[in-house]
């Protein structure tokens, strides 16, 4: 870009060159709104066009998936990978399998994933994929056909030096391993570095599994810790009830701090006494049941509230942490006011991109806490990169020392994001911490690789 065009020019080509593509458009909005205070520092980035260029992705695909039902039908989807950017390292990001997928979703995430994976500190470049294909109500041999049939072309595109998947809505162990398996018979080699978030027999990493909820709520601790407060005795609504949230519910509760409430798609769970960790992972985990039973099996003052999202719920007491672990804009404004007037303290972002601008808004006029995604959601990404230097050193870590490196790594990200906001001027503004520090690196990286 010429030295006169400025951020919105930029934006503005990016709205007309991806239409219809508003949560990508959103994504870049929030990261663009950090930037203007490092672009007037550092002239070269703007010399070399660094901003057109983070903005396209290297490379996207979109395939058919086509796979036979279990009556015989042939079923058709569609499957996405975008190769962000990989300045940094191969392309690393989760896959989504979820109906509402478009291209416009997985570039939104594929965006995010860029500057979260810079602000790890790991050498990981940025993508994401998956596919409109809707896992619930398949047999496991539906799943299995589908992940081998979105395997059967994707792993012409990644490897582990290019591209390593892993999971992220609607794909767990399961789904790894089916696609595993598939890259495997196909390549006819065991290349475990190619996917994370494998089972640990078959060269995943321990602490994987948990790594995303946890990382969210030591993130969220060392908010708290600058206002001298901690987990203990904290109410707290977490949203979602899958990977992310399970975990974070079990770490929470493991500092003391008492969680109120749940949700899936089907609507949310008010819990007063605290939510039983155990029959929610048996309802949701192991029976893959809607979040309504967990609620008639717990009986007490458990109730279930259909369609209500989890920050709908205006219980009679007040909540001081809320943790968003479901999907993307889902906390929006009416929501944040009722958090605010209930004594909120801190928010930190387990999903990608969960709280909306509006809300955001107000949780930073209110002085709440706020851990955005790409900082607070970043312990799952981290762990993967663990993942991978243990595949690549045919090596397998204990329990402790890996969850120990995740607390390193949460720390250090906490730092980062921290000292960034103070050196731009924006003390305790984590987001535009997250994103000026993603950037730099990122930016750097591309500086020194030249016009690629
Ligand atoms: P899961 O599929 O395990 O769980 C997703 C949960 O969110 C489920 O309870 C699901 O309900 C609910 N949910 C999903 N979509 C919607 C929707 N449109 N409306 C209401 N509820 C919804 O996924 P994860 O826990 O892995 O992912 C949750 C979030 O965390 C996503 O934003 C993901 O991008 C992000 N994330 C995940 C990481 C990981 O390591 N897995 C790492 C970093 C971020 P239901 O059961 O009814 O489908
Ligand atoms: O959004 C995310 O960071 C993930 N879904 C995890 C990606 C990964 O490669 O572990």
């Amino acid at each position: 870009m010429s030295p006169r065009t400025t951020i919105e020019d930029v934006y503005a080509q990016i709205l007309a060159r991806n239409p219809g593509e508003p949560e990508f458009h959103q994504a870049v909005r929030e990261v663009f709104g950090s930037l203007d205070r490092v672009l007037e520092k550092r002239p070269e980035y703007t010399e070399a066009s660094i901003l057109e260029r983070i903005c396209e992705p290297e490379r996207q695909i979109i395939f058919r998936v086509p796979w036979l039902d279990d009556a015989g039908r042939v079923q058709i989807n569609r499957g996405f990978r975008v190769q962000y950017n990989s300045a940094l390292g191969p392309y690393k990001g989760g896959l989504r399998f979820h109906p509402s997928v478009l291209l416009g979703t997985v570039k939104f995430l594929g965006f995010e994933q860029i500057f979260k994976n810079a602000l790890t500190g790991m050498p990981i470049g940025g993508g994401k994929g998956g596919s409109d294909f809707d896992p619930k109500g398949r047999s496991d041999a539906e799943v299995m056909r589908f992940c081998q049939s979105f395997m059967t072309e994707a792993y012409r595109h990644i490897g582990e030096y290019t591209d390593v998947p892993a999971g992220d809505i609607g794909v767990g162990a399961r789904e790894i391993g089916y696609l595993f398996g598939q890259y495997k018979r196909i390549t006819n080699s065991y290349e475990s570095g190619v996917l994370t978030g494998k089972g640990v027999t078959w060269g995943g990493s321990l602490v994987r599994t948990e790594a995303t909820g946890y990382g969210a709520v030591y993130f969220t601790q060392h908010m708290l810790a600058t206002r001298g407060q901690s987990f203990d005795g904290a109410r707290v609504l977490v949203s979602g009830s899958g990977n992310v949230a399970i975990y974070a519910i079990e770490k929470v509760q493991s500092l003391g701090g008492i969680v109120v409430g749940a949700s899936d798609s089907s609507g949310a769970v008010h819990d007063p006494d605290g939510i039983d960790l155990e029959l929610l992972r048996d309802v949701k985990e192991r029976r893959r049941d809607r979040i309504e039973v967990y609620a008639t099996e717990r009986g007490g003052r458990a109730r279930f509230v259909p369609g209500a999202s989890v920050w709908d719920l205006d219980g009679d007491e007040s909540v001081q942490v809320a943790l968003p672990c479901a999907t993307q804009n889902e906390l929006g404004e009416e929501h944040a006011r009722t958090l605010v007037a209930n004594g909120l303290v801190a928010v930190a972002e387990g999903a990608n991109m969960p709280a909306t601008p509006g809300a955001i808004r107000i949780f930073r006029q209110a002085g709440v806490l706020f851990g955005p995604g790409k900082a607070a959601n970043a312990g799952g990404v981290a762990t993967s990169a663990l993942e991978m230097q243990q595949n690549a050193s045919r090596d397998s870590w204990g329990f402790e020392h890996t969850e120990e490196r995740l607390a390193e790594i949460m720390a250090g990200i906490h730092e980062r994001t921290a000292e960034t906001a103070e050196e731009y001027g924006v003390p305790g503004d984590y987001t535009v911490g997250a994103n000026i520090a993603g950037f730099i690196r990122v930016a750097d990286a591309m500086l020194a690789l030249g016009v690629i």
